[in-house]
């Protein structure tokens, strides 16, 4: 490692929401803070996610900061759910109006962290070369931020233009006339892909595993609305933090499924359908628990899908068999299905036609090859360990995080890991993190991580890190909680089963936002129980 040119109290990195408001609420605690961030902006998952279509999945108000009232009220959203440019602005807004640009660095990417225990502090790197020292560090790295590279046999023989949905041109693409495949078929695919027909002269979907696809009944987002939000700001936000998932659509019913007459199960599902979104996650207190309950839901769904396409045969395509409804990530999506009653869409089925390589003029399955001008990787990402996996962290006595985790990641609380020292893990594996509105458990973490600093100051503190039986305890605890759901049934990316060789761990913690709460603010009352606090 070069020689430390600069000392901080805490380097951040990452500048998307969770590396927004670490650096402003750290840099209000008198903390000296340095951002690194790899893109020329801000804006995180809103920086690379420029794909046609790319919108929010949580409703706008519920997906904002909470900690300034007056940037709640000056900003007006302008869509029930905002799309990728807005949030964009948004979050320039708010990196111009707490004055945080001067402490982000852009286009530079941190590439090592090692403890020194001699200075307790961190060493790290940056892909410019230069060296820098923190007492503390903050992985406010996002938990989709590495975009998924499967091997596709002969990807580098293709002649035409290639994109990956997760690193979309800053220009964008024109796809008019051209011949365009859409490889997977999640939330990012079901955005872009009636966009994309609407320009394109044909539109060729690669499906591995159908998803569900609730309608988003986007639109403009009325004065009305608004107003309300304003009014009973307070309780809203409360409720948010108290709920299952961070937002209010989820103030789950009391009801389990066997104790709903078949009427109201009916109109529940009916209602939720017609409101849209992920409301869908709270038809019944027991959807990803008891099967019943979710196969309900999954007929319902099901019968939506022939509902709206035309052939019988996409249909059944499109209608998902292989895991309980829930279980990998909802889609909200706008004409999804309709788009494939257009004459320029159609779909393929690789399960039944497996893809056999990239080829110079497009793709070919083991039943027919695909002449394309354009192919779009809509392949997702190596989900939440992906970022820190990628960046060579050292903790005591030279351990390796790769190797810590090398049968998956293992946390306290989501937020530290043991012999890794002051190092935090901003919605790391472990907490709610994406089974949560984001914004809600991005400030929550950095919340109670502030207080923990400003707790140790006073007493001279220097390090904090979680016991290993803590660690192993939250582990356990994660991994039960988790099996008394449906979730572990689905090849999903919250069990890492979309990288290849990655280790098949339920990642996030499935005990609720507000569970999880006031489990965290229960360890900072007791003395911040599980972890060793050390002076130096
Ligand atoms: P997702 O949800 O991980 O979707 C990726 C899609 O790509 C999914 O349909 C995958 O099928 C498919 N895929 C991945 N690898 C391959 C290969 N090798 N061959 C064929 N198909 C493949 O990523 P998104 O970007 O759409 O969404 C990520 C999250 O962002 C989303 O959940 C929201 O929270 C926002 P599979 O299901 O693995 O069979």
């Amino acid at each position: 490692m070069a020689e430390a040119t600069n000392t901080y109290d805490a380097i951040v990195i990452g500048a998307g929401f969770a590396g927004l408001y670490a650096l402003h609420k750290l840099r209000g605690q008198g903390l000296s803070v340095r951002v690194f961030e790899a893109g020329d902006g801000v804006g995180g998952t809103w920086y690379w996610n420029r794909y046609p279509g790319a919108r929010v999945d949580v409703e706008s108000q519920e997906y904002s900061y909470s900690f300034s009232e007056e940037l709640e009220r000056e900003w007006t959203w302008s869509e029930r759910y905002a799309s990728q440019p807005e949030l964009l602005r948004y979050l320039n807004h708010v990196a111009d109006r707490f004055d945080l640009r001067r402490d982000i660095r852009f286009e530079t990417r941190v590439t090592a962290l090692h403890w020194n225990d001699r200075e307790q502090s961190w060493s790290v790197s940056t892909d410019d070369g230069e060296a820098w020292n923190a007492r503390f560090v903050f992985a406010a790295t996002g938990a989709l931020s590495v975009p998924n590279d499967p091997d596709f046999p002969g990807k580098n023989s293709f002649n035409g233009a290639t994109y990956h949905t997760g690193r979309w041109p800053r220009e964008g693409v024109d796809f008019t006339g051209k011949r365009v495949a859409v490889i997977g078929t999640g939330s990012s695919a079901i955005q872009s892909i009636p966009q994309i027909a609407q320009q394109a002269a044909q539109v060729f979907v690669f499906q591995r595993t159908p998803n569900y696809a609730i309608p988003a009944r986007n639109g403009p987002l009325d004065h009305a609305t608004r107003e309300d939000w304003l009014a009973k700001r307070e309780e809203k936000r409360q409720r948010q933090r108290n709920s299952l998932l961070g937002a209010l659509f989820a103030d789950t019913p009391d009801t389990p499924f066997s104790q709903t007459g078949e009427n109201e199960r009916r109109d529940v599902l009916e209602r939720r359908w017609a409101w849209g979104g992920l409301c869908m996650y709270n038809l019944f207190p027991d959807l990803v628990i008891d099967p019943a309950a979710n196969a309900s839901a999954r007929d319902f769904v099901a019968e939506k899908i022939r509902g709206i396409v035309k052939d019988p045969d996409i249909a059944e395509k499109l209608v998902p068999r292989s895991y309980p409804i829930g279980t990998k990530r909802l889609c909200v999506d706008t004409g999804y299905y309709e788009t494939f009653n257009r004459a320029n869409v159609r779909l393929i089925d690789l399960k039944a036609t497996p893809l056999d390589r990239i080829t110079p003029d497009g793709i070919r399955t083991n039943a027919e090859n695909f002449a394309v001008d354009a192919i779009v990787f809509a392949i997702g990402f190596d989900a939440m360990t992906g970022a820190l996996s990628r960046i060579d962290v050292r903790g005591r006595e030279g351990q390796t995080l790769k190797n810590a985790w090398d049968a998956g990641p293992r946390t306290y609380l989501g937020l530290m890991v043991a012999g890794f020292p002051n190092l935090f893990t901003i919605t790391g594996p472990g907490s709610p993190s994406v089974l949560s509105n984001m914004v809600v458990s991005i400030e929550q973490h950095v919340d109670w991580i502030a207080n923990l600093l400003a707790y140790m100051a006073p007493f001279g503190l220097k390090t904090v890190e979680p016991t290993l039986d803590a660690q192993n305890g939250w582990v356990d605890h994660v991994n039960e909680v988790s099996s008394m759901t449906l979730f572990p049934q689905a090849n999903s990316w919250y069990v890492g089963a979309n990288v290849p060789g990655k280790p098949r761990v339920f990642m996030p913690y499935i005990g609720g936002v507000g569970a999880y709460r006031e489990l965290c603010a229960a360890v900072a009352a007791n003395g911040y129980m599980g972890f060793k606090l050390r002076a130096a």
